[in-house]
């Protein structure tokens, strides 16, 4: 086990003001449904709920099944009625330097017209609409106006191809499809229209085609299918009234692979949804809505970008910054540079993305004014002691806490996360549930492990932003999720305790690796090489071999100024056998340019294990960029690792 032994108490300025302090805890482990219930006031209902949670047929629940509310009202209008028309709602940046800023009247305008534009092209409630958009302002636009009028989104991650378009569109069976011209990505407008054609060629269920004017460039046209969405939103009226709905009511549907597999469409619902996503956006962020600048780097198509680009952040009437484009366009510091540029208090990352700018070096950031970042986030994956460190130290500047929350597009929003104004934070930990969640550690039989134990993590209490099924599926839900242990929610995640009873997140189970008999989890490995000076990232992966099993191999991304060479491989193999033991250690360890990831950076150590064992790549369609697997792969001599 790695050991850590840090711990970074709450700044005393920010505990003294927190917006949730420690007696929450206390308060939702008396009541739990009682605390959900006060969480649910957050919002404004038009009718108040006086049911919490309907657990009679489980696992399908119902949260404040007798309430009513708009969820698009909740996070546009009411801040306008409030007083607050003029606060900005959007920074948005785009990728070539073009920026524009959107106040919550002018977004209830926008989305009101969208609104009456969805409604004319036939769309209602319960609709399903697909919504294949770059990361601008009318991806927040085009969910909300789908919120308001009661129609499902289905947000497809701009730069799927179109065979995951149009797997997705099926399943849903969306009669509208949301998307642009193109975007700019690293530079250049890249074309998003063209696989939205591919796909939906293949279909006559889909009505229309609504495409965002944002690039410009030449776009194939298919007269009655296709409507610009400026032509259409700009005929509309700036008024609409939104219906309130039940609270019970589909919000959105949203495929996840995970890192395996056919695509779950995982389906939200409202008032649960929102009041979690609201809640924690609240209190694991302590956003103050009228002085903090908060910025989440997701893309809008993973969940992350669901509940806290769209639905917390705007729930709670926050200033946020939305930006288009990559990190290292047109230089690395442009991050640092949008921080400096509006003043960015509170920052969400992924690990990924803090180890490629680890990757890239201290004198970046340090070049740009971060003084005014008060809290950072990290979710996504285990976010390694090492690369923590260095999130604190360069970016925090030793002062700002970091809140690694655990979370799933299934449990909708965060589940596990230190408090920054409680918790005493410890490097590469997500510590504890938060109030109103019971989450915990069980071993093989689904017996809860003791603290210093390792094994599955659970969740043994329904939340009210849970999944409510498996679009379409209700049986790969019970079988996927509810199977594995009696009455319990099966993450799929391989955790631990400390000593103190803090929880560890260990990677996914099925990436666990079994050599000579003994179970050793991905992150485990990967954090030790990463804690080596020469290390940026690591992603090591189980292979099959003859004598033990599985051996470990890994694949490294070397830091700026370090090469591979014999001694450095046998000095990485040597540290990590140092740091957790000789049975860890890798047997190869192959320097590479770039690991394969998901869009949401999470590394698909599924397509390392078929390089690694030599077999036929399984599916790519979820990778970010596919040739990084043809340069993996022309590292290996043909013989591969394996011993078949
Ligand atoms: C929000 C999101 C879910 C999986 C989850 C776990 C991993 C997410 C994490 C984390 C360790 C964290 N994960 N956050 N692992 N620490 N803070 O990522 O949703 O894309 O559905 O992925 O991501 O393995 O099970 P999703």
């Amino acid at each position: 086990m790695l050991k850590e032994e840090r711990k970074f108490a709450p700044p005393a300025e920010l505990s003294a003001h927190a917006n949730v302090k420690a007696d929450a805890y206390e308060r939702a482990r008396e009541d739990r449904l009682g605390f959900w219930a006060e969480q649910a006031r957050r919002l404004s209902w038009e009718t108040e709920p006086t049911e919490t949670l309907d657990w009679s047929n489980p696992p399908f629940a119902k949260w404040f099944a007798d309430g009513k509310l708009n969820v698009a009202y909740n996070c546009v209008d009411r801040h306008v009625e409030a007083g607050n028309g003029d606060r900005v709602a959007i920074h948005f940046e785009g990728e070539p330097g073009d920026s524009r800023s959107i106040t919550y009247a002018q977004l209830k305008d926008e989305v009101s017209r969208a609104a009456n534009g969805l409604i004319e092209l036939g769309v209602g409630k319960g609709d399903r609409v697909a919504v294949y958009l770059p990361m601008i302002p009318e991806a927040v636009i085009a969910m909300l106006a789908c919120a308001r009028i009661g129609a499902m989104h289905s947000v497809v991650f701009g730069g799927f191809s179109a065979d995951a378009i149009a797997a997705r569109i099926a399943d849903a069976d969306a009669k509208v499809v949301i998307t642009a011209d193109g975007g700019y990505r690293r530079g250049k407008p890249s074309a998003l229209k063209p696989a939205v054609d591919a796909a939906v060629s293949r279909f006559d269920t889909v009505e229309h085609v609504v495409v965002v004017r944002r690039t410009g460039e030449d776009t194939a046209w298919t007269e009655g299918r296709d409507v610009w969405w400026h032509e259409l939103t700009e005929r509309q009226s700036a008024e609409h009234t939104p219906e309130a709905f039940e609270a019970e009511q589909p919000l959105f549907i949203l495929y996840t692979s995970g890192t395996t597999g056919k695509p779950k469409g995982i389906l939200h619902t409202s008032g649960g949804y929102l009041t979690q996503a609201s809640f924690t956006h609240h209190a694991v962020f302590d956003l103050k809505p009228e002085t903090d600048v908060y910025w989440c780097t997701a893309d809008i198509g993973w969940v992350t970008g669901h509940s806290y680009i769209v639905y917390g952040p705007l729930s709670n009437g926050a200033t946020q910054v939305m930006y288009e484009g990559t990190p290292d366009t047109p230089h690395q510091g442009r991050f640092w540079e949008i921080v400096q540029k509006y003043g960015v208090t509170i920052l969400y990352a992924a690990p990924t993305a803090i180890r490629t700018f680890m990757k890239w070096g201290d004198d970046i950031p340090a070049k740009f004014d971060l003084s005014s970042l008060r809290v950072l986030g990290s979710v996504g994956e285990p976010i390694n002691p090492e690369a923590w460190m260095w999130y604190r130290k360069n970016i925090g500047h030793d002062k700002a806490p970091i809140v690694d929350t655990w979370w799933q597009t299934e449990t909708g929003s965060m589940m596990i996360s230190p408090l920054p104004g409680v918790t005493a934070t410890k490097p590469g930990s997500a510590q504890t549930p938060l109030p109103g969640i019971s989450a915990t550690v069980v071993d093989d039989e689904g017996n809860e492990v003791g603290n210093g134990g390792g094994g599955y993590l659970v969740l043994t209490e329904p939340w009210p932003s849970m999944l409510r099924t498996i679009w379409g599926d209700d049986q790969r839900f019970i079988d996927t999720y509810w199977s594995r242990f009696e009455g319990k929610y099966f993450a799929g995640d391989g955790a631990k305790k400390d000593e103190d009873g803090d929880i560890w997140l260990l990677g996914r189970v099925d990436d666990v690796m079994l050599v000579s008999g003994h179970n050793i989890s991905t992150t485990e490995v990967e954090s030790a090489l990463v804690s080596h000076p020469a290390v940026a990232e690591a992603a090591v992966v189980g292979a099959a071999d003859q004598t033990t099993g599985q051996a470990i191999v890994a694949f490294v991304i070397l830091r700026g100024s370090a090469t591979e060479s014999e001694d450095l491989v046998a000095e990485l193999r040597n540290h990590v056998g140092a740091t957790l033991g000789p049975i860890a250690k890798p047997k190869r360890i192959m320097a590479v340019a770039e690991l394969p990831k998901t869009r949401s950076g999470k590394i698909m150590r599924r397509l390392l294990r078929d390089v690694a064992e030599n077999r036929e790549l399984g599916d790519v369609t979820t990778l970010t960029d596919s040739s990084v697997m043809d340069l993996i792969q022309s590292k290996l001599p043909a013989s591969g690792g394996s011993d078949d």
